[in-house]
């Protein structure tokens, strides 16, 4: 451990030679650059001694593929893992520098979606923790995910800009490149296939260290970009005066990396999106063969050095890709090389909507990876010959698409799904073919979240109170929380626990007052719905009790109303025409009923633009009430909702994704359930007319609907909101309408409940105790066990 004078002087160490200023010259970037070198100073020496000992004891290492990862800001992570944060903070302030400010300055990548990307994250986190020898493979793009701005309510989407000012954390490697084929031929020659691509890119590595809690072990983040330059700018083209032509295939390796998921409603968007997939997928596999060969020079070991976690089905191509490296490169025979694969691959799915399940077109297939397709079709011929009619209902390829998600589960090992009801739902109506082909392939590991940043960094004072309660170690084996429930009734805890929560509140106010000129309002019940916006998440549901609400209010002003803070967070697919308009709804409504003097005091909704893992860590301690409220069926997991409940909010929430299993957890008396079940809303879509039969029997969904039809809420165009309004009526999918009273009625519980604090603090602190089992460690446990045949670190 450095001493104070120690990290003092290394600080101004690299200000001066790795930055070139002097302190009293140095910006808030200068010393963010500095602290940078200083942390990853730090985690070199555990880093490349974790590699040493990786390849000098032939330890396994897992592979996590994933297009999307939202690692959040590192700095304070690492140096909270590394075990320095008190002490950097001591350091910057001897040298007079407001360490907030510099913590601040820290870009967050946002090179993901939402949940399934932060669990990556986590896992990540986890592995190192847990001592398991790891590498996150991803892609590096530029300009991330997008950063939203509103302008009149609307969501309009900008580039970000995360890597303007370098990545100071990270180290660029050149020299681990591997060239990465497009399009073009196949050839015979010689009874052998011979793949004549069209085009090459180089995919270059950028290495990001993860600190594991305590410092102990280090994995890499390793992320992907395609190298300009070389081959790739056409001389003669350019010297003939077309310095634009000469770059086009330049300005297309570049694009591979530019930006997260391009839309996919274009030929072009799709295109691109395959290739993207393709390079991180095979640039990744690559360097497990070389790592592989690195320490021994038989490919037939692999399975005991390395194992390949397809996250979702984008990296799915790993089969193919695999296969396709041990045949046509290192001599295997076909079925060798599929048994190989499947030993070595396996897959998460993430989710049942038809729309996130990937199919490619067989002819894009053909056009940008001919001899990918060919292995496809020879896979799918080989379920056929070995299953016979068994196999009957199973296709790789089907209407002229690939189906990713079979070929994933095809080519694995193991498959999993992510919580108990949404494996289960998996089993029956995703992969039931498959499944009865190969019994035992597909098991449960429900998700998890890092108490480290989830508990230890986002909500200190609530961290502290646990570690004065029950002492340290909790951060690293979190069941440990359960001893927290013989404080639930000590009055004097709970005081503490809720002044926990005030300072929490405390901190996202001026958060919200400094960046947002927003006033939070502090004695209010705050209540939080944080996460992508999307149709079945039912935002919607949401809002329109809001409106409700502020009806009831102002029918009756004089009723003692709970203050409620309503605060939503969240992105929409840029091409997500629906869930834009509810993001507008938010804010339209937002604006009248702020703007109502005689409900402000009681009733508000804020909506800070640009959500991400930054204002996570702001909002979840912050709140009292989480709302998990999708149509059941349809959340495969969820993680946001374990976090919040690890900071002591109570759930809101229908029998979906993990929601069961945390209830379970924490007793259905701390869980605030409504709704319909899975089965339900399926036996109620196919009612006749089941949308119009629900709004008709709410008086209360009535009035809230209307006025929104008569443009209270957008005076200036009135028929703003008529296509979700007939949505509501004709079809509503999502069954919103059908829940929209038990919603109301579980609402109502939660003001009751709220006004008694005492009790309510209990149950928040029952909540808190109990869901320890929703650590990343225990789900990471799991996985090792399980599926990668890896033992725990000695
Ligand atoms: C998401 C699910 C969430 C789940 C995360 C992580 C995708 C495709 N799926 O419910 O919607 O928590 O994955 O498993 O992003």
């Amino acid at each position: 451990m450095p001493t104070l004078p120690e990290l003092r002087s290394a600080l101004l160490h690299h200000l001066r030679y790795s930055v070139g200023v002097e302190p009293d010259r140095a910006s808030v970037l200068d010393w963010r650059v500095a602290l940078s070198h200083v942390l990853r100073d730090r985690a070199t020496a555990p880093w490349l001694e974790a590699a040493r000992r990786t390849r000098d004891e032939g330890l396994k290492s897992v592979n996590y593929l994933s297009m999307e990862f939202l690692p959040g800001r590192l700095l304070e992570d690492a140096a909270i893992n590394l075990q320095l944060r008190d002490a950097v903070v001591a350091a910057f302030d001897d040298l007079g520098v407001n360490v907030a400010d510099v913590v601040d300055d820290e870009p967050d990548p946002a090179l993901g979606n939402g949940g399934l990307g932060r669990l990556a994250a986590c896992y990540l986190e986890s592995m190192s923790t847990l001592g398991c020898p790891a590498y996150g493979y991803g892609l590096r793009y530029e300009r991330g995910l997008f950063r939203q701005h509103f302008e009149d309510g609307r969501q309009i989407e900008r580039p970000d800009e995360w890597l303007s000012h370098g990545d100071p954390f990270s180290f660029t490697r050149p020299e681990t490149a591997y060239e990465v084929r497009f399009g073009g031929e196949l050839d015979e020659v010689d009874g052998r296939e011979v793949w004549r691509p069209a085009t090459r890119i180089i995919a270059a590595a950028h290495d990001t260290p993860v600190v594991g809690y305590g410092g102990g072990w280090v994995n890499t983040l390793r992320l992907w970009s395609a190298l300009p330059g070389g081959d790739l700018l056409d001389l003669d083209r350019f010297n003939a005066g077309d310095f634009m032509g000469a770059a086009d295939l330049e300005t297309w390796a570049r694009t591979l990396n530019r930006v997260l998921y391009p839309t996919d409603t274009t030929d072009l968007g799709r295109e691109l999106r395959l290739s993207q997939e393709y390079f991180l997928t095979s640039a990744s596999v690559q360097d497990v063969l070389r790592r592989s060969l690195a320490t021994q020079d038989d490919l037939r070991r692999l399975p005991e050095q390395a194992a390949i976690q397809m996250n979702d089905t984008h990296p799915a191509i790993a089969g193919p890709e695999l296969i396709r490296l041990l045949v046509d490169d290192h001599g295997f025979a076909f079925d060798g090389a599929v048994d190989l694969a499947t030993q070595v691959l396996s897959y998460t799915n993430h989710t049942l909507l038809p729309e996130a399940l990937e199919m490619w077109p067989v002819d894009l297939m053909r056009h940008l990876l001919p001899r990918h397709l060919q292995i496809i079709e020879r896979l799918d011929r080989r379920i056929h010959e070995v299953h016979g009619h068994a196999a009957d209902e199973v296709h790789l390829i089907e209407h002229g698409h690939v189906r990713m998600g079979d070929l994933a589960f095809a080519t694995s090992h193991r498959v999993n799904g992510v919580s108990a009801l949404h494996t289960d739902l998996v089993s029956r109506n995703l992969f039931p073919h498959l499944e009865a082909l190969t019994p035992g392939r597909l098991i449960n590991v429900t998700n998890g979240i890092t108490p480290r940043r989830w508990l230890k960094l986002a909500n200190p004072a609530l961290a502290d109170l646990v570690t004065e309660r029950i002492g340290p170690g909790w951060e690293s084996d979190l069941e440990r929380l359960r001893d927290l429930e013989h404080h639930a009734e000590d009055a004097g805890f709970l005081e503490a626990f809720g002044s926990a929560k005030h300072q929490a509140k405390r901190r996202l106010a001026s958060w919200l007052a400094d960046e947002h000129a927003i006033e939070l309002p502090l004695g209010s019940l705050i209540d939080v719905q944080a996460k992508r916006l999307h149709e079945y998440k039912r935002q919607l549901l949401n809002i329109l009790w809001t409106v409700s609400r502020w009806q009831r209010i102002k029918a009756d002003p004089e009723a003692d109303w709970v203050p409620r803070v309503k605060i939503f967070g969240g992105k929409a697919a840029p091409s997500y025409a629906a869930a834009k308009d509810i993001i507008r709804l938010i804010n339209d409504v937002g604006r009248v009923i702020n703007d109502d003097p005689e409900t402000r005091d009681r009733l508000r909704v804020v909506y800070p633009p640009n959500y991400n893992v930054t204002m996570a860590e702001k909002l979840i301690p912050a709140a009292d009430l989480s709302e998990q409220i999708s149509t059941a069926g349809m959340e495969a997991s969820g993680t946001g909702n374990m976090k919040f409940a690890l900071n002591g909010a109570l759930t809101i929430g229908t029998l979906d994704g993990a929601n069961v299993e945390i209830r379970e957890q924490v007793g259905a008396e701390n869980f605030f359930l409504f709704g319909l079940t899975g089965e339900e809303v399926t036996a109620r879509r196919e009612q006749p007319d089941h949308a119009r039969t629900a709004i008709e029997q709410s008086q209360a969904l009535q009035d809230v609907l209307q006025a929104v039809a008569e443009g209270t809420f957008s005076p200036d165009e009135p028929g703003r909101y008529g296509s979700l309004l007939d949505h509501l009526w004709t079809s509503d999918w999502f069954l919103v309408a059908a829940d929209f009273d038990a919603y109301n009625s579980s609402q109502e519980l939660v003001d009751r409940t709220y006004r008694d604090p005492q009790r309510w603090q209990r149950m928040a602190v029952l909540n808190m105790a109990r869901v320890g089992c929703f650590s990343s460690d225990r789900a990471i446990g799991q996985y090792m066990k399980e599926i990668w045949d890896i033992p725990p670190a000695q």
